[in-house]
């Protein structure tokens, strides 16, 4: 097996914050709010298999950055619950889809296999579709005691964060490098800040527009989330080198199986790590003026930085 330093700085975890204790309480709030989003009614297949992927674990990464960012402005985990699931909701939709024969053809995620191995190709396309359309109405449903102008620039953030504009357009560009191994860095990035960083800029910004963000505040919790959005990203390539298909739940090596370009095949393990580790130390600085109200965002930068899986 490859391996490379990822021990971060010690000065990217902050003091007196109990990192593990706040993301096990986290991803308890939201499975719970998750499991009660989506009961199954008639035709129950098509719910059942969307549950099966929703539900299937997973860090809960991007729902808590949404909580953590509307909390950081003084709202309540209540006002940004909504969003929070919607946003998870739309990242399985996501990744049932490149799970798909058609796309990255994998068989296992999250541990588990994957949506079509289960249902069958055509009933994983409408799992997703079945997601994401009801990912916004959620959103616009559920969501309480916000003004509605708020609710109405989430909506309008999440439609950008997921088409051509986004997630749509960085897969696109991904797909048709496969099989390159001359694609620029500068290519890398704008799939990946397309693929991965658009959704968890979005998550960001949502919760921040939830708790009633200043255009400043805007400006820097944006500044934050492209940052960790790419380091995240860099660490996802890394990973697919040196951890175990056990270990991330979903076949390693894939990268190199499809010939994909990555940041360790441009720039080598250990620079692509040190960049990662830049990349967050940029994010962290972009939160200077919250004071100690940014622990919990700092500290999954740095947990970002230094993840297993
Ligand atoms: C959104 C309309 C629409 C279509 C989807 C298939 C596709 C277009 C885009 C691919 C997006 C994708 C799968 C990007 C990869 C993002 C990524 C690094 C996923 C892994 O995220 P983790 O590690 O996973 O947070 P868990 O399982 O922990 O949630």
């Amino acid at each position: 097996m490859v391996s490379v330093d990822r021990s971060i700085a010690t000065n990217l975890t902050p003091s007196q914050f109990d990192l593990t204790a706040y993301l096990q309480q986290r991803q308890k709030r939201v499975e719970d709010a998750l499991d009660r989003s989506l009961p199954i009614v008639a035709p129950e297949k098509i719910y059942e298999a969307m549950r099966y992927s929703l539900l299937a674990g997973g860090k809960r990464l991007r729902p808590i950055l949404c909580l953590a960012a509307c909390e950081l402005l003084g709202g309540t985990l209540e006002t940004a619950m909504p969003t929070a699931c919607a946003l998870e909701m739309i990242h399985t939709m996501s990744l049932i889809h490149d799970d798909l024969p058609s796309m990255d053809n994998d068989d296992y995620r999250r541990g588990k296999l994957t949506n079509h191995k289960v249902y069958g190709e055509d009933i994983a396309i409408l799992a997703g579709d079945g997601l994401l359309a009801y990912a916004f109405e959620y959103v616009a449903v559920q969501t309480q005691d916000v003004p509605p102008e708020r609710v109405l620039q989430v909506v309008a953030r999440l439609g950008r964060a997921v088409g051509a504009a986004g997630l749509v357009g960085g897969q696109t560009i991904d797909l048709e490098s496969e099989g390159k191994t001359d694609i620029s860095l500068e290519t890398l990035n704008f799939i990946h800040s397309h693929k991965t960083g658009a959704l968890l800029e979005a998550c960001v910004v949502s919760g921040a527009i939830l708790g009633g963000a200043s255009a400043e505040d805007l400006q820097k919790l944006s500044s934050y989330a492209q940052n960790i959005g790419l380091a995240f990203q860099i660490v996802d390539d890394i990973l697919d080198v040196t951890a175990s298909t056990e270990e991330l739940g979903k076949t390693a090596g894939k990268d190199l199986q499809a010939q994909k370009s990555t940041f360790p095949s441009l720039l080598g393990l250990e620079a692509s790590q040190q960049q990662a580790n830049r990349l967050i130390e940029k994010a962290i600085s972009a939160l200077e003026s919250y004071g100690d109200r940014a622990k919990p965002l700092i500290a999954i930068a740095g947990y970002i930085c230094a993840r297993t899986h």
